[in-house]
Order: structure tokens, then sequence, then C-alpha cells
């Protein structure tokens, strides 16, 4: 199949859709985010997975119309579900889309046409887009942050940044990769890592999210710490948004 040209139509055809995963709060239970996370129902291949079509468009341009879509549909279901659903909506940010000089002003322009307040907005960054040109980066996301949103570091540990560049960037939160999770309770090195990474974190202004959260084990141990949000299967896989407001989130 011709993944790219598929995709080119998909947003127009309505076969994009937002699937969000809840985030918890360690010391509550409580959830307090979630991450909108993109979806392809393709109509002859079925349910195309984002780790398939995402590198796709982010080879071109269409990563930036994607992009865009996603963030307008996201804002608008979760501002639209207020006040009764009171959480930060995180998104995903691919580096292209932090080259595109048009980004400021989709950002704003989501914020403007939906109830979401800026300040319930995270976007998330990976290491990979920061570390490409640090200083447009930097330049990008304090200007993202004018607009009263918050910004997060995806996937922390799999790429070459530093908590010592990371300190020069306008971050609120830190995302832990799964990698160090999944062998957590296990694992007295990982246990080591990952108490260091969420002590140096807190030590430059960052509050911390543990990614791919699967047994209560690795929760209980995550709390005891220090780490402040939880993700993964273990609290809720990504769901569709009816299925979000019907499991009687805490
Ligand atoms: O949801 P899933 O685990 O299948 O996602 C696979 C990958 O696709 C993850 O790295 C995730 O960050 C990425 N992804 C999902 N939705 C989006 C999106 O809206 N934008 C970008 N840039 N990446 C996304
Ligand atoms: O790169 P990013 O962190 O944005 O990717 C998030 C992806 O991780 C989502 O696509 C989601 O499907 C996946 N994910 C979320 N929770 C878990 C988990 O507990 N285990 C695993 N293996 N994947 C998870
Ligand atoms: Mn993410
Ligand atoms: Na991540």
């Amino acid at each position: 199949m011709d993944l790219e040209q598929d995709l080119r139509h998909a947003a127009r055809l309505d076969q994009l859709w937002v699937a969000y995963q809840p985030v918890a709060e360690l010391s509550t239970g409580r959830t307090v985010a979630v991450e909108g996370l993109l979806r392809w129902q393709h109509p002859v291949h079925g349910a195309v997975s984002p780790g398939e079509f995402i590198p796709v468009a982010e080879e071109t341009d269409l990563i930036n119309r994607i992009g865009a879509h996603m963030l307008r549909t996201a804002t608008g279901q979760i501002g639209a579900e207020r006040p009764g659903l009171d959480v930060v909506l995180n998104a995903n940010l691919s580096p292209r889309q932090l080259d595109d000089p048009g980004l400021h002003a989709l950002v704003q322009g989501t914020l403007t046409d939906s109830a979401l307040p800026a300040g319930d907005l995270c976007l998330e960054v990976t290491e990979e887009a920061i570390m490409r040109d640090p200083t447009a980066a930097a330049r990008v996301l304090n200007s993202l942050r004018e607009l009263g949103i918050s910004l997060a570091i995806d996937d922390f540990g799999t790429g070459y940044s530093s908590l010592a560049q990371l300190r020069r960037l306008p971050l609120d939160i830190l995302k832990i990769d799964r990698s160090f999770i999944t062998d957590l309770p296990e694992s007295g090195e990982l246990r080591v890592i990952v108490s260091s990474i969420i002590t140096m974190a807190h030590a430059i202004g960052l509050a911390v999210v543990a990614e791919g959260v699967e047994t209560a084990q690795q929760l209980d141990l995550l709390r005891d710490i220090g780490c402040d949000h939880a993700q993964g299967y273990y609290l809720s896989k990504p769901v569709p948004l009816d299925e979000l407001l019907t499991s009687g989130l805490t």
C-alpha cells in the first residue's frame, strides 16, 4: 500500500482519531492529565499504528498537517468536556513540527478556538528534537511557553541530552522512557538510575512522569522513590474519548 498517499487524505476523510491515556498523580491516585495519541483507521488495512505512519509523515511536510489536525481535535475534545473533566492535555510534537515556522500560530489558534485554558495544554518534545539544534529549539520552546502552556521532555533517557542542557530550557515535566521502568522492581541498578533521574529532575524544577507502568509493584516503588506521576497499561491503555469519559476518572 502507498501509506503516504493514503495518509495525505486520511484527515479529511475522518480516518484519524485521538486516543487518550490517563496520567495519574502518585500521591493521590487522581488522573491529572491525559496524553492524546493519534490513531489511524485505514478503510482497507484497518488500524495502522502511529509507530508506522508517524515516521512516514515525518519524512515529508505531512507531519505538520497531521499534527495540526491532531492538536485541533484534541484541544477541541478535551476543552469541550470542561469543567466536568478537569485534566491537562498532553500532545506530542515531532522534531519537524518544532522546525515549522507556523507552530506558534497553530498553538495560539487552537487555544483561541477551544475552551482549553493555555495552562492545561502540555506539549511533549523528544531529546532528539531538541538536540538537533539546541539554540533553535530553545527559541521555539520559549516562544511557546509565552503562550502560557507547559512543556515536557518525552522518552527521557533514550537520547543524548543531559540535565545540564535541559536546565537551560523552559521545561516543566520530564517523562522517563518506559525502557527504564519495565524491569524496575527486579533490577537494583535501574532503581538507582530512576531514583537519580527523579532527584536531578526535581533539582532543576521538573516534575517527573514514569511511562510504561504495567504493574502494581512498579507503581509502589515509583511512589516510594518520589516520582510524581505515572502513566501505563497498569492504570489504563490509551482509550477513545467516550471510554475515557465513562471510566469514572478519579
Ligand atoms: O500510541 P503508540 O504507543 O502506538 O505510539 C507510538 C509512537 O507514536 C509514540 O512514540 C508516540 O509518541 C507517537 N505518536 C502518537 N501520537 C502522536 C502524535 O500525535 N504526534 C506525534 N508526533 N507522535 C505521536
Ligand atoms: O513516545 P511516547 O511516550 O509518546 O509513546 C507513548 C506510547 O507508549 C503510546 O503509544 C502508548 O500506546 C504506549 N504505552 C503506554 N503505556 C504503555 C505501557 O504500559 N506499556 C507499553 N509497552 N507501552 C505503553
Ligand atoms: Mn509522549
Ligand atoms: Na514517551
